[in-house]
């Protein structure tokens, strides 16, 4: 029970087990990981592929050419596939004032061919999804950046590499990940929200959705599950980040379930339940404390929990008395359009309502959050 198989579509960025625990106060308590022992451990525990930046692949192998070879060798050896990949535009101090929205135009220009020459990576390997994740694009004070030239170059950026993939005829869309701030002060895109407006104003809409992360969100204060039901709602979920994280405080990157448990369960739900059929992506980092052995206990426990939560929401859904509590809470009543089929404004002023009875009626909240408790803490 709850073992991972590739149809449950897991994956995991390189970058996640690789992570060596560098942080802001103290060194790596790691050793780096080949790519190569990552993607061969985590076919072992039954993921479904890997993703990366362009820098993660030249962990242990300087030589890219190489690098690429043995990475190759190993996905062709397990089966593993590639869905997204993304470019490191954050650890060299080059962009310390951005990539594709730097002051410094020279780095911008820079920026993009990196992500291009990524791009024809990744569509090598057959990865749908382009992550761009502007974690250097904002600013520290409100003088240091003129935030709206600083769109006008996002927009600029995304145009053109969007004009790249369909030049050379790429099977790729583009996912932007939001995040409120880290390592920036203030990232630009902070959230969920903000990045679906900007795609809005691009020349290729259709072409650009979302990545957005559990914790991101989170650190903002914000609902993660209402902002993926946006998020599907415009038909804009190309991918996923999950984790865990404890509230509006650093980027904790927790295994997922390890944060709000809660929101993890209600999250699963909307997930096999709402219409997406993309990779469960975790971006997590195993926690400082761990050994090399537990960054792989770690790996599989993210499958673990997804696979249980998926299962307690069956459980959910199934019960008769949670059906009965949902109709009693007229969940269902929303679904049904406000005007009937044919009617106007005109005929809102028939109805024959009195506010004071409308108002008098509960709609027993309580009890179905109590069920849904009951059944994620496994009483039910
Ligand atoms: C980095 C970041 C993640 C992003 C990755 C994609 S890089 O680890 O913290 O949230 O998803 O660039
Ligand atoms: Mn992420
Ligand atoms: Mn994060
Ligand atoms: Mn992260």
């Amino acid at each position: 029970n709850f073992i991972p198989t590739p149809t449950d579509q897991f994956t995991f960025g390189l970058w996640t087990v690789g992570w060596q625990a560098r942080d802001p106060f103290g060194d790596a308590s790691r050793a780096p990981l080949d790519p190569v022992e990552t993607v061969h451990r985590l076919s072992e525990l039954g993921a479904y592929g890997v993703t990366f930046h362009d820098d993660d692949l030249l962990a242990v192998e300087p030589d890219r050419d190489k690098a690429i070879a043995a990475f190759r060798k190993a996905l062709d050896e397990t089966g593993m596939k590639v869905p997204m990949a993304t470019t490191n535009l954050f650890t060299h101090p080059v962009f310390k004032d951005g990539a594709f929205t730097s002051n410094d135009r020279d780095v911008r220009r820079y920026a993009l061919r990196k992500v291009i020459r990524n791009i024809d990576l990744a569509a090598s390997l057959g990865a749908k999804t382009y992550v761009c994740w502007g974690g250097r694009e904002g600013a520290e004070s409100d003088a240091a950046k003129d935030v709206k030239a600083a769109l006008d170059r996002y927009k600029e950026g995304l145009d053109l590499l969007c004009s790249y993939v369909r030049e050379r005829g790429y099977d790729i869309r583009f996912a932007l990940e939001p995040k409120p701030n880290e390592p920036r002060g203030d990232i630009l895109l902070p959230t969920i929200g903000h990045a679906l407006a900007l795609i809005n104003d691009l020349e290729h809409p259709e072409m650009v959705g979302l990545n957005p992360e559990v914790g991101h969100e989170q650190m903002a204060g914000l609902n993660f599950v209402h902002g993926i039901a946006q998020a599907l709602w415009h038909g804009k979920l190309f991918h996923i980040d999950l984790n865990g994280q404890h509230g509006p405080k650093y980027d904790q990157d927790l295994i997922f379930g390890h944060g709000d448990l809660k929101s993890a369960f209600f999250l699963v739900d909307l997930l096999e339940n709402g219409g997406y059929d993309g990779p469960r992506h975790f971006d997590y980092k195993p926690l400082r404390t761990e050994d090399a052995q537990d960054v792989w206990d770690s790996a599989a426990a993210n499958m673990r929990t997804y696979l249980i939560l998926k299962e307690k929401s069956r459980a959910f859904r199934a019960d008769p008395e949670v059906q009965e509590a949902l109709r009693a809470s007229r969940v269902d009543e929303l679904a049904q359009p406000t005007l009937a089929p044919g009617e106007t404004w005109a005929d809102l002023a028939k109805d024959d309502f009195d506010p004071e009875v409308a108002a008098a009626r509960g709609f027993h909240f309580t009890r179905l959050n109590q069920l849904a408790l009951e059944h994620l803490l496994g009483v039910r």
